[in-house]
């Protein structure tokens, strides 16, 4: 029987709270644009008492590839700061996303293209011009941990931000080298997104260096949340299908899982953390010319991780 705690309103809350970050226009955001370095003490971060910094590399190509950093912290009343390099040799890239703030982020890339401006960027919604791309990046990170993503990066105009509502206050930064640059290697899992439907294979317990391969031609990304024991996949789109759900939600959104969103045709190599357990594999994302979120249009699994 379920019983309605302050545990699980609080996850209610969250979990609304993340489909008003995805689904809705709320956010005004900041739109102060910082070009900044981490400062040394940044740098030396150090993970929480009685914690690990865990960095899992991808042998092979992830040595030879060229890497830049991204931080992220929390500047009060809700507000997060991106700070990234100014420049950024292109080709194959590790980015690595140090999340020094109190909640989890992720850090989602942008390139704009043309002659258009951060400050143009920012104000957009829906729908979303060709010339500013959902570029990858970073999945959610937890405080005080850090992640990383192998993904080819071109050159080009960038900006490190969160969702397209809610970006935070970003970071612009140069990417220059060569314009076309090989596609990561492939990583023994593999989450493949298609318009629209997911394909899974190979994630285990524990850290995962996954394949994220959009084979379609819409923007997609991979959201994972933790299914409760008495929940079924039914309860989860129904849950997540509707703005008014009320009670104990079937899914544990504090323990989500997310990845950046790629373009058609794009692909990255991420880091995901899963325990072992039964995931809602979902994704929350419209088309750029808004329309309904895809979970709507059949991106919904159910995913077992041993
Ligand atoms: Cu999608």
């Amino acid at each position: 029987m379920e019983v309605v705690s302050a545990a699980a309103l609080r996850s209610a809350t969250s979990a609304l709270l993340v489909l008003a970050l995805v689904l809705s226009g709320c956010g005004g955001g900041d739109d102060v644009v910082v070009q900044e370095a981490p400062t040394a003490k940044e740098r030396g971060v150090a993970p929480r008492a009685g914690g690990t910094t865990k960095i899992d590399r991808l042998r092979g190509a992830r040595a030879s590839a060229a890497r830049m950093t991204i931080t992220v912290e929390d500047v009060g009343r809700g507000r997060f700061r991106y700070r990234a390099p100014r420049s950024v040799r292109g080709g194959l890239v590790e980015i690595r996303l140090r999340n020094i703030g109190d909640a989890p982020r992720k850090a989602q890339l942008w390139r704009i293209e043309g002659d258009h401006t951060i400050r143009e960027a920012l104000r957009i919604r829906h729908p979303q011009p060709d010339w500013l791309r959902t570029a990858g990046g970073v999945s959610l990170t937890e405080p005080g941990e850090m992640s990383s993503t192998l993904q080819a990066l071109p050159a080009g105009r960038y900006y490190a931000a969160g969702v397209l509502d809610t970006p935070g206050i970003v970071a612009s930064f140069t990417v220059t080298g060569p314009r076309t640059v090989p596609a990561p290697p492939r990583a023994p899992a593999r989450i493949e997104a298609l318009d629209f439907s997911f394909r899974v294979s190979g994630l285990r317990a524990g850290r995962n260096s996954v394949d994220f391969d959009n084979t379609g031609a819409q923007q997609h990304h991979a959201f994972l949340t933790p299914m409760r024991a008495a929940a079924d996949i039914k309860d989860v789109r129904r849950f997540f299908g509707s703005r008014t759900s009320i009670g104990a939600p079937p899914v544990d959104t504090e323990q989500t899982r997310e990845t950046a969103v790629l373009e058609g045709g794009d692909r990255q190599v991420t880091q995901l953390d899963l325990p072992a357990g039964r995931y809602a594999l979902i994704c929350f994302v419209r088309g750029r010319g808004g329309g309904p979120p895809h979970l709507e249009l059949g991106m919904i699994n159910e995913v077992t991780v041993r």
